[in-house]
């Protein structure tokens, strides 16, 4: 039986635009889904960037207004993957539009933005998401189902780091195209949107909401040169931050973000404490899930490192056969067939705008902390 064309639009050919492209090539040669995934356009506005992008990548045509691809009755679904401070014009036009949308992290530049691009889907009735990828690569994934299962008992700690350590290089500029997250005007924030983002999408879906926080940033370097005034101008961006938090189910939250961690390129970790169980995972490890289980029997009972690649544990039946590992580029394939299974079903998959409106609550916490230097409410979703 022929499938129901789902045809892409995607907005932003940077490192993100090839993930995703990368994703929609892919996702029907693994996946069963009711929908055929179809690369319909791609744009941006340099012209012969954009050409020279579809091409490589398969889309097939161009736009170089997103106000006319999110209008155009050959698209159903809209892929946001531009700098930040984009995200809420382009999805509030594509849901007024009718248009499905994936929109890149963060969602909004702030919690207010956020709220007003989940308004616009929620009116709208569109299926909606936010690209929180690492939910996905089956190791955390399994974490999740242990976690469900109820294999943990009591949780009592969460604790999770982003290191980088990219802009340790003073004379490294700030803003345009390329560094346009060393620039708040554009990114909103530094590492606490970019990178304590994901860890925080990743722990309140494993361990459920934040309560409050206290929260330190620190910017390293002052001043930068800006790409577009050519001028030394104030770095407004958190070079690092770092937070404790409460958990909404009374458990104990460490999280710490930076571009300063020499040695460091993205070294996302995770671990999480249980009476019964404790489980932790590393992004340079990423088919590996460490499982320390108090009930295995006293003279074995130990950290035991999980490959997860076996046709039973999460996402690994679509690939290879049992042992051959995936990697990074298919946590995003994973949340594409995800999507695309939620309209299938009906039963949409998450990150939703709403979950991305949480952690931007999360976030906006943090900053607002770090400047009180006081505990923080985090505004909770109804
Ligand atoms: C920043 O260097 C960055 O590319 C983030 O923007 C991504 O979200 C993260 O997955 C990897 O690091």
């Amino acid at each position: 039986m022929a499938k129901k064309p789902l045809r892409i639009g995607i907005v932003g050919y940077g490192f993100m635009g090839r993930t995703h492209s990368n994703a929609y090539a892919k996702v029907g040669h693994f996946f069963d889904l009711g929908h055929e995934v179809i690369m319909q356009a791609a744009c941006a506005r340099n012209e012969e960037k954009l050409q020279s992008f579809a091409s490589q990548w398969g889309w097939q045509t161009i736009e170089t207004d997103w106000r006319k691809l999110v209008e155009r009755d050959d698209i159903d679904v809209i892929d946001i993957c531009t700098p930040n401070d984009s995200h809420a014009e382009i999805a509030i036009a594509a849901a007024k539009n009718g248009k499905g949308i994936l929109c890149e992290k963060p969602l909004g530049l702030n919690g207010p933005q956020a709220e007003k691009m989940l308004a616009a889907v929620q009116k709208a009735k569109v299926p909606n998401m936010v690209w929180y990828n690492y939910r996905r690569c089956p190791a955390v994934t399994l974490a999740k189902e242990l976690i469900d299962e109820g294999k943990l008992g009591k949780i009592f700690h969460y604790r999770a780091n982003f290191l980088q350590d990219w802009t340790i290089n003073a004379d490294l500029p700030q803003g345009g195209a390329g560094l346009w997250r060393l620039d708040a005007k554009v990114a909103g924030s530094g590492v606490t949107g970019d990178l304590l983002a994901h860890c925080i999408d990743t722990a309140m879906w494993l361990n459920g909401g934040v309560k409050d926080v206290t929260a330190m940033t620190e910017t390293f370097i002052k001043e930068r040169k800006h790409v577009e005034t050519g001028k030394m101008q104030k770095v407004t961006i958190d070079d690092a931050s770092a937070f404790l938090c409460h958990f909404n189910n009374g458990s104990l939250g460490l999280f710490e973000s930076t571009r300063y961690a020499r040695g460091h390129k993205a070294l996302y970790t995770l671990e999480i404490n249980g009476e019964n169980m404790s489980l932790k995972w590393d992004l340079h490890d990423l088919h590996r899930l460490q499982i320390f289980d108090y009930k295995d029997e006293g003279k074995e009972r130990g950290w035991k490192s999980v490959h997860v690649s076996d046709g039973d544990q999460p996402y690994m039946k679509h690939w290879w056969v049992p042992g051959l590992q995936i990697g990074y580029e298919h946590s995003f394939v994973h949340q594409v067939a995800d999507f695309v299974k939620g309209l299938d079903t009906g039963k949409p998959a998450g990150p939703t705008f709403k979950d991305g409106l949480a952690t931007d609550y999360v976030t906006d916490a943090v900053l607002k902390s770090a400047k009180t230097k006081r505990w923080e409410k985090v505004k909770q979703i109804k």
